[in-house]
C-alpha cells in the first residue's frame, strides 16, 4: 500500500503530485494548484498545533457556540482562521463557507475575488481534541456558478457531482492529506523533518471484501427497524453475510479514512431522538458531499438512505443528511433494507 521512496527521484511532494495532475488540462491556470497547496499549508499549520496541544494552550472550549449549537473548541477557532487568512487575499477565490460560521465568508472588498469556492469543515471530531483522539480538516472545492464580482450563497449551494476537488487532512498518528481532483484518490504523509507532505498512497482504491463497520451504537433504540436489521447483518446474525468488526472513532474523518483504506462502511443514519434534527447530525455540503466524492473516485459509494449523496441539491448551507458510506455493496445493502423496512 504505501511506498518508501528509496531514492530523490521518488519523492513526491503534493506540488510536483498537484502539477503532475495539471498537464491532463491544458487550460489549466495553476489557480487550483495554488490553491490545493495553500490547504496543504494550512494543514501544516494546523498539524504544528495539534502535535504540541498538551503542551499548548489549544486544549479547551472558549466560551462561544457556532451554529451547529456545539461549544468552539480553541483549535476549531485557530482552524477556521488559518485557512481563512490563507486564502482571503489570493484572488483564486468568489466565496468561501465554513461548518463554524452561519453565514457565507465573503472575499474583503481590498482583495480581488477568482473562479473557485472553498467549503471546509476546519476541524472534524472536535468532541475528540482534548482526549488525543484522530481529528480532521474536510474541504471542497467548486467552480463559481455566478457572473458577478463577488460570490454569493449560490455559489455555495452546489450538488457534490459539481465538484472541482476534495479531500481531508486527518491529525493522528501521522498527518495525512487526501484528495481527488477527479483522477482517483492519493494520499500525503507529512514529513515533519522536512515539513513536507511527500506522496505514500498513491491511486487508494477500496478493496474487498469489506472488513469493518462504523456506527455510533448508543442510538440503537432510536434507529428505524430497517437500519436495526442492517445492523445485525453486519453483525453476522442473518443468514446472509458474515460479521465484520465494529470501530468507531467518533471523528467522521477518522472512521472514512480506515474504511477507505481497509474496506468498510460507516454510517450515521436519521433518527427520532431530535425532532428537530429528522436528517440525522452530519452536514451535507462540509462532511458528506466532499467525502462521497473522494468515496466514489475510490470505487466506494455513499447515500442517504435512498439516493447517492452527490446529486442531492442542497437548499442552505448547515443542511444535514442521513450518511451511508464505503464499500458499495454495503451500501447497497443498507438501501435495500431500508427500502423494504424503512
Ligand atoms: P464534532 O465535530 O462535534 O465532534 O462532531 C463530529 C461528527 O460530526 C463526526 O465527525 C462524527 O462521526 C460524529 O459527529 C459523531 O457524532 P456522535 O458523537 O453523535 O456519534
Amino acid at each position: 500500500m504505501s511506498s518508501i521512496p528509496t531514492s530523490h527521484e521518488q519523492i513526491m511532494t503534493i506540488e510536483r503530485h498537484i502539477l503532475q495532475e495539471q498537464e491532463g488540462y491544458p487550460d489549466a491556470t495553476g489557480m487550483l494548484t495554488s490553491l490545493l497547496y495553500d490547504i496543504a499549508l494550512a494543514g501544516k499549520f494546523i498539524a504544528s498545533n495539534t502535535t504540541r496541544a498538551g503542551l499548548s494552550e489549544i486544549l479547551g472550549s472558549t466560551d462561544e457556540y457556532n451554529v451547529q449549537g456545539e461549544q468552539v473548541m480553541k483549535l476549531d477557532r485557530l482552524a477556521d482562521q488559518a485557512i481563512y487568512r490563507l486564502n482571503d487575499h489570493a484572488g483564486r477565490l468568489a466565496v468561501l463557507a465554513s461548518e463554524e460560521h452561519e453565514d457565507i465568508l465573503p472575499i474583503p472588498d481590498k482583495y480581488p475575488t477568482g473562479k473557485y469556492v472553498l467549503l471546509y469543515d476546519p476541524i472534524d471530531g472536535s468532541a475528540n481534541i482534548d482526549y488525543n483522539v484522530s481529528i480532521g480538516t474536510i474541504f471542497s472545492i467548486y467552480q463559481r456558478k455566478t457572473q458577478t464580482d463577488r460570490g454569493g450563497i449560490e455559489d455555495c449551494l452546489q450538488p457534490g457531482r459539481d465538484l472541482i476537488a476534495a479531500g481531508y487532512l486527518l491529525y493522528s498518528v501521522s498527518t495525512m492529506l487526501v484528495y481527488s481532483t477527479g483522477a482517483g484518490v492519493h494520499g500525503f504523509t507529512l514529513d515533519p523533518s522536512i515539513g513536507e507532505f511527500l506522496l505514500s498512497h498513491h491511486n487508494i482504491r477500496i478493496p474487498e471484501p469489506a472488513n469493518y463497520f462504523s456506527v455510533n451504537h448508543g442510538y440503537t433504540k432510536y434507529w428505524s427497524q430497517g437500519i436495526r436489521h442492517f445492523t445485525e447483518y453486519l453483525e453476522g446474525l442473518t443468514d446472509e453475510g458474515r460479521p465484520l468488526s465494529d470501530r468507531y472513532i467518533g471523528s467522521l474523518v477518522g472512521d472514512f479514512h480506515r474504511n477507505l483504506l481497509a474496506g468498510g462502511i460507516f454510517y450515521y443514519p436519521a433518527d427520532s431522538r431530535d425532532p428537530e434534527k429528522p436528517s440525522g447530525k452530519l452536514r451535507l455540503l462540509y462532511e458528506a458531499a466532499p467525502l462521497a466524492f473522494i468515496c466514489s473516485q475510490a470505487g466506494g459509494y455513499a447515500s442517504n438512505g435512498y439516493m447517492d449523496i452527490l446529486d442531492i441539491q442542497p437548499d442552505t448551507l448547515h443542511q444535514r443528511t442521513p450518511l451511508f458510506i464505503g464499500s458499495r455493496d454495503l451500501v447497497e445493502k443498507a438501501e435495500q433494507y431500508i427500502r423494504i423496512e424503512g
